[in-house]
C-alpha cells in the first residue's frame, strides 16, 4: 500500500515542480512533510516454482468425413411376414339357370270341387288304361306272329287265367287256340323265341271235368299236343292249360300267374 502511495506521490511530486516552475514554488515546499522518497531498486528475485499444470483445452471441431466402409455380410433369412389384409370383393357372379317348376298347388276351395275331383278321377283312369294300351303296343312292335288268318301275342305281364282271358278280350282278340299242328308249332317257337318256358293258351275243362274245350266254347276236335301223362288233373284241380317250350299241353291251375299269348281274328272283308 506504502509503495502504492510511493508511487502516486512521485508523479505527483514532478508534477509540483512542473507547476512550481510555473508559479515559482518548489516540489519541496509542497511534499515536505508527508512524502517519503523510495530507495534504489533491488535485486531480481529467484525464479518461481514450476506452476501446476494448465486446464485442458477446449473441445476441438469434428474431424473430416471417414471413406465409405465395406458392404456387411448377408444377413439370415427373416421371419414369416403377417397375413395380408382381405382382398377386394369378387365381381356379382352370372344369373343361374331357373330351377324346375315347383310341385302343383292345391285346388282352391272356391271352385266347384266336386265336379273337378270327378273329371281328375275320370282322367286318373284314362291314363292308367292309357298306359295299358301303351304296354300292350310295345309287345306288338316287340314281336307278333302270324298265319293266314290271325296275329298271335304273347304278353309278357304275369295274369291268372281269367284274367289273361279279360286281357286278350278288352283289345279285341281270345286266348290262342291252336287248332292245328302248324300253329302250335308256331306258338311253340315264339314262346322259345321269347325266352319263356310256359304260357296259359285257351283250352279248358271248367266246364265239365276232362271235357277240355277251347275257350270260344268249342270242344277239342281233331287236334291236340297233350305232354305224355297229361291231362293228369294233379291234385285233383286243374282245369286251365298251359303251353311249355316244347309245344306241349299240360293242365294247370287257373289261380296260377304267368304269361299268356293272345290271338286276334285278321279282318276277312
Ligand atoms: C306238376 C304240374 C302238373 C303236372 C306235373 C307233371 C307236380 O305237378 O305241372 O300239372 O302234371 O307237374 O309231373
Ligand atoms: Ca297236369
Amino acid at each position: 500500500m506504502e509503495v502504492e502511495w510511493v508511487k502516486k506521490c512521485s508523479f505527483l511530486l514532478i508534477f509540483l515542480q512542473l507547476y512550481s516552475l510555473s508559479i515559482h514554488r518548489t516540489a519541496s515546499d509542497i511534499c515536505s512533510t508527508h512524502i517519503i522518497l523510495p530507495g534504489p531498486k533491488g535485486d531480481q528475485g529467484e525464479n518461481g516454482d514450476i506452476g501446476e499444470p494448465g486446464r485442458s483445452g477446449k473441445l476441438g471441431p469434428p474431424g473430416s468425413k471417414g471413406l465409405i466402409g465395406e458392404p456387411g455380410q448377408k444377413g439370415g433369412i427373416g421371419q414369416r411376414g403377417k397375413i395380408g389384409p382381405v382382398g377386394a370383393k369378387g365381381d356379382k357372379g352370372n344369373r343361374g339357370y331357373p330351377g324346375p317348376p315347383g310341385n302343383k298347388g292345391q285346388p282352391g276351395h272356391s271352385c266347384d270341387c266336386g265336379r273337378y275331383r270327378k273329371i281328375v278321377g275320370q282322367m286318373d283312369i284314362n291314363i292308367a288304361r292309357l298306359n295299358n294300351t301303351m304296354r300292350f303296343v310295345k309287345n306288338v312292335i316287340a314281336g307278333v306272329k302270324e298265319t293266314e288268318e290271325k296275329f298271335y301275342l304273347i304278353v309278357k305281364e304275369v295274369k291268372n287265367y281269367n284274367s289273361a282271358l279279360v286281357h286278350c278280350k278288352d283289345r279285341g282278340g281270345s286266348l290262342a287256340m291252336p287248332k292245328d299242328e302248324e300253329t302250335n308249332s308256331l306258338l311253340a317257337a315264339y314262346v322259345n323265341k321269347t325266352g319263356l318256358s310256359r304260357v296259359f293258351i285257351g283250352v279248358n275243362d271248367l266246364e265239365k271235368e276232362r271235357q277240355f274245350m277251347y275257350t270260344d266254347s268249342t270242344p277239342l276236335q281233331n287236334y291236340s299236343h297233350w305232354r305224355p301223362g297229361e291231362p293228369n288233373n294233379a291234385f285233383g284241380g286243374e282245369d286251365c292249360v298251359e303251353m311249355v317250350s316244347d309245344g306241349g299241353w299240360n293242365d294247370v291251375e287257373c289261380h296260377l300267374s304267368i304269361y299268356f299269348v293272345c290271338e286276334f281274328l285278321k279282318k276277312t272283308s
